[in-house]
């Protein structure tokens, strides 16, 4: 439970969605910049009229109960939203807090997640469609407790390595659950650079040169000749830029300038 909440504070920050086109943002939709120290260092050297960060999207769904997948509570529309996303983040109470009404009566993140995951099975059983199931979406588990806690959620801890968050904070460090999310989703970063603008763009793992290009032009990408490649850290470090060809593996902090045809 706090789910909305940590929507809420990951998404509370104003950010210049006209950077990012085509960006539909539904009112339980929201955009998140992921903190990237590299790109602040870029920014530094170059000193551009505008810095881009990476983003991620992320979806408050409605909760869930046990019986979701025949339709208890909200769970028809719960189990679409979730078929639409990449990856799931599976928010587990851990906190005590009687004011606070558990859907099951008591506070069990293990046996939570348990109906969860069950839940999540039984639907795409259920199913016709095959292709997109449910239950094979990568998922991060976040713990929401606090320290005085401990003896509820250690078998948990133990068995699905959280991100812990304490959401009664005033303001909570989310840093490490939105950077666990962009790798969960198996994204990497490369970056543009120079006088104008400084961006972080995001790419799967395993992408080739010109996919990289595409990202920022479809025309980049079609036209593709060569590209320039230097590490973040390089290029600080005043390095050597090296010309790659079309099978070129984009590399997670990878700077680089694309030449393409006319
Ligand atoms: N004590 C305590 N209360 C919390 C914490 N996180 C959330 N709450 C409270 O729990 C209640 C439900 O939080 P929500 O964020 O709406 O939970 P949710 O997961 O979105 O719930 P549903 O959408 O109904 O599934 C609110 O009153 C929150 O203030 C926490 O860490 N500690
Ligand atoms: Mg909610």
């Amino acid at each position: 439970m706090g789910k909305s909440t940590l929507f809420k504070a990951l998404t509370k920050k104003p950010i210049n969605i006209s950077n990012y086109p085509f960006c539909t943002i539904l009112p339980n939709v929201g955009i998140v910049q992921v903190p990237d120290e590299r790109l602040d260092q870029l920014s530094q050297k170059f000193n551009p009229l505008k810095t881009i960060p990476a983003i991620v999207e992320f979806v408050d769904i409605a909760g869930l109960v046990k019986g979701a997948s025949q339709g208890e509570g909200l769970g028809n529309q719960f189990l679409s939203q979730i078929r639409e996303v990449d990856a799931i983040i599976h928010l587990v109470r851990g906190f005590l807090d009687p004011e606070i009404i558990h859907v099951a009566g008591n506070i069990d993140p293990l046996g939570d997640r348990d109906v969860v995951e069950l839940e999540l099975k039984l639907k795409d059983e259920a199913s016709k469609e095959k292709v997109n199931l449910l239950s094979e979406k990568p998922i991060l588990y976040v713990l929401n407790c606090s320290s005085e806690e401990p003896e509820l959620y250690g078998d948990f801890i133990k068995k699905y390595p959280p991100v812990i968050i304490n959401l009664k904070e005033e303001n909570p460090d989310l840093s490490k659950l939105i950077t666990a999310s962009y790798e969960l989703l198996n994204l990497i970063t490369f970056f543009t650079a120079g006088p104008d603008e400084v961006r972080a763009w995001t790419i799967k793992k395993g992408a080739l040169a010109p996919a990289a290009a595409g990202k920022i032009h479809s025309d980049f990408q079609n036209k593709f000749i060569c590209a320039e490649v230097i590490n973040w850290q390089d290029l600080l470090n005043n390095g050597l830029w090296r010309t790659k060809g079309k099978d070129y593996l984009v590399q997670d902090g990878d700077v680089m300038i694309f030449k393409h045809g006319q």
